[in-house]
C-alpha cells in the first residue's frame, strides 16, 4: 500500500514553513521522500494544503506578507526537491506548462509539471511572465502534444485567451486549471480552452486519457471584443486607484495602505475583465473576497463602497461599467 501524508505530518510542515525554519522542512520532505512517500502524495497531500493555509493566514492577517512570501518560497524549494527525485520520462508527447500572462503564481505551474512528470508525462515548465508572444515563438519546435496554461488570477484572463490563441492556431490543445477560471471552470470555455481540470492529479488523467486530443482547430473568436469599455478601464487604472484611496479615507498607516491600494488596482483590473468576458461574476467574486480581507483588518465595507462610487464617477461616460459598481455596491 501506498504511504499516504496524515494530519500530524502536514501541520508539522505548516509549522516549519511558517516559522521559516528552512533545515527542518528540507529535512522533514527528504525523510519522506526516503520512506518512499510518492511524489504525487507529497505535492498534493502536503504541499498544496501547506500553501492554502499560508494564503488564508495572510488573507486574514494573521500572518504579515513576509511571512506568507518566506512559507510559499519554503514551499517552493520542496516542489524542487521531488522534481529532482522524479525519473526523466521519455516517449511520451512533451506538455508546455505556463502560466497566463498578467498572473505571478509560478509556483502553481511547477506543482503541475511535478506531478506530471511523476507520471511519466514530460513536460517544458516556462516561467511567469511568459506571454501570447513568446508561446508562438517556441511551440512550434518544441515537440508538445499540449499546453497546460495555469490561472490563479481572474484579472489575468486576458492573458490565458491570448496564449489559448497562439497554441490553437498551431494545432496545440490546450487544458486549463486553477481557482481563476472561476467556480467549476466557467470561464474556461470563453478563454477557449479544449479542457478544463479541477486539480493537478485530474490533468495528469486528462492528458494522458484516451479523450485528450491530438490537434486543436483556431479557438472561436469573442463576439463582443475589440472592447472599448474593457480598454477605457484600464487605461484609466492609475487615476481610478488614485480616487479611490481618497474616497476611501482610512487613514494613512501600514500595512493596510499597501493592501488597499494592491487591492483597488486588482478592482480596477477585475472590473475589466468582467468587461473582457462580459461576466460581472470576476468583479463581484472579487469584491466578495476583497471585503474580507478588508474586515479582518478593521476597515469597514462602506470604504470599499466610496472608492467604487468614485470608480462610477469617473467611469460615466462607460456605461457598461457601472453596472458592476452598481451591483457590487448593493451588498457592501
Ligand atoms: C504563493 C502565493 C503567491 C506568490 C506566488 C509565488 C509563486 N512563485 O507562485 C506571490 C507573492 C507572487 C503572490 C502574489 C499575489 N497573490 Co497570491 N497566493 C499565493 C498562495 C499562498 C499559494 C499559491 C499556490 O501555489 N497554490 C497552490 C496551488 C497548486 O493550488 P491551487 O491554485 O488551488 O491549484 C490547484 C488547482 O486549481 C489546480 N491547478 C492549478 N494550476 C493549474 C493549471 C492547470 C493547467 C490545471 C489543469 C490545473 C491547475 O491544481 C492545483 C492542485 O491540485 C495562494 C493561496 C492559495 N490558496 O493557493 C495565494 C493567493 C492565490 N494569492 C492571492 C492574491 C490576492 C495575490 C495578490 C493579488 C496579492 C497582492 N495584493 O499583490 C498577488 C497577485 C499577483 C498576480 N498578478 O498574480 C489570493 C487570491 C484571492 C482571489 N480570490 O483572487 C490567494 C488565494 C491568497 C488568499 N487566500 O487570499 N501570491
Amino acid at each position: 500500500m501506498t504511504r499516504v501524508i496524515d494530519e500530524e505530518e502536514r501541520a508539522l510542515y505548516l509549522e516549519l514553513i511558517g516559522r521559516a525554519d528552512e533545515i527542518a522542512s528540507v529535512s522533514l520532505v527528504r525523510g519522506l521522500l526516503a520512506e518512499g512517500v510518492s511524489g504525487e502524495e507529497l505535492l498534493t497531500g502536503l504541499v498544496v494544503p501547506a500553501l492554502r493555509v499560508v494564503g488564508d493566514r495572510w488573507a486574514t492577517g494573521e500572518w504579515t506578507v513576509a511571512r506568507e512570501h518566506t512559507a510559499s518560497h519554503l514551499a517552493g524549494h520542496a516542489v524542487r526537491m521531488i522534481a529532482d527525485a522524479s525519473p526523466r520520462p521519455s516517449g511520451r508527447p512533451r506538455v508546455v506548462v505556463c502560466c497566463a500572462r498578467g498572473d505571478w503564481h509560478g509556483l502553481a505551474s511547477s506543482i503541475l509539471a511535478t506531478l506530471l512528470r511523476g507520471r511519466g508525462i514530460d513536460t517544458t515548465l516556462l516561467p511567469p511572465g511568459t506571454g501570447a508572444g513568446e508561446l508562438a515563438r517556441m511551440l512550434p519546435d518544441s515537440g508538445a502534444g499540449a499546453v497546460a496554461l495555469g490561472c490563479t488570477m481572474s484579472t489575468a484572463l486576458p492573458g490565458a485567451r491570448a496564449m489559448v490563441e497562439v497554441a490553437r492556431r498551431v494545432g496545440v490543445p490546450v487544458l486549463v486549471g486553477g481557482p481563476g477560471f472561476g467556480v467549476d471552470g466557467r470561464w474556461a470555455g470563453i478563454v477557449g480552452a479544449n479542457g478544463w481540470a479541477p486539480d493537478a492529479t485530474r490533468a495528469a488523467d486528462l492528458l494522458a486519457g484516451p479523450d485528450w486530443p491530438v490537434t486543436a482547430t483556431p479557438a472561436p473568436r469573442l463576439r463582443h471584443l475589440p472592447d472599448a469599455a474593457h480598454d477605457g478601464v484600464g487605461l484609466l487604472r492609475a487615476p481610478l486607484v488614485a480616487a479611490g484611496l481618497s474616497a476611501m479615507a482610512v487613514p494613512e498607516r501600514e500595512p493596510c495602505d499597501s493592501t488597499m491600494r494592491d487591492g483597488l488596482l486588482t478592482a480596477v483590473d477585475a472590473l475589466a475583465v468582467s468587461l473582457f468576458l462580459d461576466d460581472e461574476e470576476v468583479f463581484l467574486s472579487f469584491t466578495r473576497w476583497f471585503t474580507d480581507v478588508l474586515t479582518h483588518r478593521n476597515i469597514p465595507s462602506s470604504s470599499l463602497a466610496a472608492a467604487y462610487k468614485a470608480f462610477a464617477t469617473h467611469l460615466a461616460h462607460v456605461p457598461r461599467a457601472t453596472h458592476p459598481l452598481t451591483t457590487a455596491g448593493t451588498f457592501l
